[in-house]
């Protein structure tokens, strides 16, 4: 179509009928399978594009060793302003990547272009942080001895990317990985193979001219047998995987098993707790965006909402006028708040899950029902389920489906944002500090993400991103994520004439 030929027109992608290289090493090239990007929002097919074959995969993996070689004797700061440059060549395209994530994903406009900010944000954020990849320098116990903590480049990370953040969640790997002096090599996921080479593109004319190994940065387009494979090499120091639960628990056991590193970002099901003296002008609209932005597809959506129940009348009216007044659109127009969900499986999904909580005798408030026609477009969801906790409050559902229950204490809402396995985002609406001094500590709650009159998704890149229990642990973008990204060694000094044993102890002989 014409609205897609334009999108793809303004990043030089070709349309189909023509085939695109989906790897790149240093070099663009592909061999394995067919991949095809498919349009959620019409479902036309917007390319073609060759996979990595098994062959490729292994020589991209060479190829990226050898560039870890030469990239972590480059300074760091002299990598900070590559970083800087690629944050540049991502800027002045903004827009038009913005849209490509909308027309691949189909996440909205805004929502499709303030990912790509958030891939500048951590660049920045990367720049900084070459200058303050800081050791420590430790008191030793014994005279004239000095210990030093000291981070070295840790080799290659394996980045495995989702559908639902196609540019963002690279960024944060890449752009720290590169400050830390490794070589990344991505496999996203199979259904955004576009958005991967329209980042690598950018990425490695950046790199090219400064003479630096594409292979710092590449891309391994493909399906699970690429992803598995990845997984596998010990070429791989680090595997950095966004995904499933399901997925993640195979991924962390194979890393584990060879004794590799494993940062995992698993499923969210986040829940936010309204208290009575929340602003409601403030708190609706949150959850609104929380429960209803990028149709319910991020790790961080509102999927439970905690009412006290002296106001969830009042907001229940609030939020489901909002949600009356949604219309379904094509993401790319700038008006479109509802954009379709990324395939038909997941359509699939979002009636299986309405069915299921129906069999459970749970009341729908509004939604309930996939949209007729073209596209994926569902109709986002409240429901009140029969019980206000138990099993249908622990499962995922990766759709705009939001459930609802009230509460008498904020303790017993506590209780309930901590009952489910998950643990990724967590939002308390309040104006009481007393409420919020119990919400972040030590009984609050137990998730990695703690906000304050703040929704559950949407994350600045400043803090470490990640969550707790079946999330997976891992800790990425901001913080202290980088730590991870290095490889620690304490350097234990002896400036002196002699040789003491640590703790006293005596070895003569
Ligand atoms: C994700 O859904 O995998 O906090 C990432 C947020 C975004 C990132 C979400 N900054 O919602």
């Amino acid at each position: 179509s014409s609205r897609a030929s334009s999108v793809l027109g303004a990043l030089d992608i070709p349309t189909t009928p023509t085939e695109l290289p989906g790897v790149y090493d240093g070099e663009w090239k592909g061999s394995g399978d067919i991949l095809q990007s498919v349009c959620p929002t019409t479902g036309e097919v917007l390319a073609h594009v060759k996979s990595a074959s098994p062959a490729e995969l292994h020589a991209a993996l060479e190829r990226t060793r050898d560039a870890y070689v030469h990239f972590r004797s480059i300074p760091a700061p002299r990598r900070g302003e590559i970083i800087r440059q690629i944050r540049e060549a991502l800027a002045a395209k903004r827009e038009e990547l913005g849209a490509l994530v909308s027309l691949e994903m189909g996440k909205i406009r805004t929502e499709g272009v303030g990912e790509v900010q958030e891939f500048v944000d951590v660049c920045d954020y990367a720049v900084g942080l070459s200058r303050m990849l800081n050791g420590r320098v430790i008191n030793s116990e014994r005279p004239g001895h000095t210990i030093l903590e000291v981070p070295n480049p840790l080799g290659v990370l394996g980045v495995l990317s989702a559908f639902n953040f196609p540019v963002a969640v690279y960024g944060w790997n890449l752009s720290i990985s590169m400050a830390a002096g490794n070589a990344t090599i991505w496999k996203p996921s199979p259904t955004t193979p576009l958005c991967s080479i329209a980042v690598t593109r950018i990425v490695s004319g950046v790199l090219e001219k400064n003479n630096i190994p594409g292979a710092v940065a590449g891309l391994v387009t493909g399906g699970k047998d690429v992803g598995e494979a990845l997984v596998q090499s010990r070429d791989v120091d680090m595997v950095s995987f966004t995904g499933s639960e399901h997925v993640g628990r195979i991924v962390g056991k194979n890393v584990q098993s060879r004794f590799g590193k494993v940062l995992l970002e698993l499923g969210g099901n986040n829940a936010a707790i309204i208290m009575p003296d929340a602003d409601l002008s403030l708190a609706v609209p949150a959850v609104f965006f929380g429960s209803v932005g990028t149709a319910g597809q991020r790790c961080t959506s509102t999927r439970r909402l905690y009412l006290h129940r002296t106001i969830a009348p009042e907001f229940l009216a609030r939020l489901q006028k909002l949600y009356g007044a949604l219309k379904p659109g094509d993401p790319l127009d700038a008006r479109t708040l509802l954009g379709p969900l990324h395939t038909r499986a997941a359509v699939d999904a979002y009636d299986g899950a309405i069915a299921e909580l129906q069999a459970a005798g749970s009341q729908i408030l509004v939604g309930g029902a996939r949209f007729d026609g073209g596209g994926n477009f569902v109709r986002p969801t409240i429901a009140v389920p029969a019980a206000a906790d138990g099993a249908l409050w622990a499962t995922e559902r990766f759709a705009p489906v939001l459930l609802v229950a009230e509460f008498e204490e904020l303790e017993q809402a506590i209780a309930w944002n901590n009952a489910v396995p998950q643990g990724l985002s967590s939002s308390l609406w309040t104006r009481d500090v007393r409420n919020v001094g119990k919400w972040i500590g030590p009984a609050g709650s137990d998730a990695g993400i703690v906000n304050v009159n703040v929704g559950t998704s949407g994350a600045e890149i400043g803090a470490a991103f990640g969550g707790n229990k079946s999330t997976g642990w891992g800790r990425e973008s901001g913080g202290d994520a980088w730590k991870q990204y290095v490889r620690w060694s304490a350097c234990t000094i002896n400036f002196s004439d002699e040789a003491p044993l640590a703790q006293g102890v005596d070895f003569t002989p």
